[in-house]
């Protein structure tokens, strides 16, 4: 039974939809339909891991999983030829974390960089959640058995974690899975991870060291995709830069981190290099060069922050299409998990 090359990603109904978002994830979601077949999920359980300051309360929860599912479809991303749900939905997400929970060590858990982030030095009171969520983030992915996986940079380590369980899994019960059909001994595959793109890590528009995140406290540090004309043009002036004119050469780029984001913003949205962009600003100021990113930036999140308002208007609508995406999903979903049964000995009906 060969493996289906199949692309899962999946993005937090945390409210703040950022130009890093768009740039490390969703453009790679819409240019990899062309390829792959493709599952994109609103991942609303992963958004329970952090405080309700943090997810915002039910209501607010309810009404980030429509603007994720929004900002996707604004994207380009086709829910008819791809399938588009949220998390929640599929109860085969949490169930294979289960069993994966009891593959994963804890020792692996800990040396998760992004827990240690986000419990801060409070860390007894972060949520297990919060600990756990790399091996649910590993049952997403291969609840659906799926090959690739486009993220930004930051979720690196979290793949590498969901690459050692499927490999823990194969390797533990190898002579099960084999007995199951699968000759190789493999059942899950190693999803590879795809940090592509020109944009992999945005970062923030105050502090040029620090990733651009939907939780920064400062709005000004980051352009949501909902953002109008004259907020966006507002927080470009007024990102952080340097006294010195843009260099000409890229090389020239690296001890300015801040220079460095905003030469890659632009060279992302407008689908050019760095080095293009800096033949055409280098040696001058940024002022004039701030006044084309906030045009370029404009001409590309206008068309989908004008989209989304529109589908948002449409609860009825986005709900159908996650209920129709999550129906599908389940198909695939329901096999992994009788098949994974079925490997650890676990009686099922039939
Ligand atoms: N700054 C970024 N540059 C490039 N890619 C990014 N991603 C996030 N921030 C950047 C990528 O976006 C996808 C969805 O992210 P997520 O919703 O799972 O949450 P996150 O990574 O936790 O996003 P934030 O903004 O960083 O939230 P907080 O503030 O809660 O930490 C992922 O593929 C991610 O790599």
């Amino acid at each position: 039974m060969a493996i289906v090359e199949r692309v899962f990603s999946g993005v937090q109904p945390t409210g703040n939809l950022h130009l890093g978002n768009y740039l490390g994830a969703i453009v790679n979601f819409v240019k990899l339909q062309e390829t792959h077949n493709c599952i994109y999920c609103v991942v609303d359980l992963h958004a329970l891991t952090q405080g309700i300051d943090v997810w915002g309360g039910p209501a607010e929860l309810t009404r980030n999983t429509r603007e994720v599912t929004a900002a996707f479809i604004a994207a380009g991303i086709d829910p008819k030829k791809h399938i588009v749900f949220n998390q929640s939905q599929v109860t085969g997400h949490a169930e294979l974390a289960w069993l994966f929970n009891c593959v994963a060590r804890v020792g692996w858990l800990n040396r998760m960089t992004q827990f240690k982030e986000k419990a801060g030095k409070d860390r007894e009171n972060a949520s297990v959640g919060l600990y756990d969520y790399p091996v649910l983030m590993a049952a997403d992915i291969l609840v659906y058995r799926a090959t690739h996986v486009p993220v930004g940079e930051d979720q690196k380590q979290h793949l590498e974690l969901s690459r050692d369980i499927a490999q823990k899994f194969n390797n533990d019960f190898g002579d099960s899975i084999r007995s199951h059909g699968h000759n190789e001994g493999i059942y899950f595959p190693l999803p590879e991870p795809l940090i592509t793109g020109p944009a992999t890590r945005v970062m923030s528009l105050r502090d040029g060291t620090k990733k651009m995140s939907k939780s920064d406290a400062s709005d000004n540090s980051r352009i949501n995709l909902t953002d109008d004309a004259d907020t966006i043009a507002q927080k470009i002036r007024k990102a952080k830069t340097d006294p010195e004119p843009l260099p000409t050469e890229e090389k020239g780029l690296e001890p300015r981190p801040e220079a460095d984001n905003l030469v890659g913003i632009y060279a992302a949205l407008a689908g050019v290099t760095k080095q293009a962009v800096l033949q055409d600003f280098g040696g001058g100021q940024f002022s004039s060069f701030k006044n084309a990113l906030v045009d370029v930036c404009v001409a590309k999140l206008a068309p989908i922050a004008g989209e989304m308002k529109r589908l948002v208007a449409d609860p009825g609508h986005v709900d159908s299409i996650l209920n129709e995406g999550a129906n599908r999903a389940r198909v695939i979903a329901d096999e992994t998990m009788r098949a994974t049964k079925d490997i650890l000995g676990l009686i099922r009906q039939r």
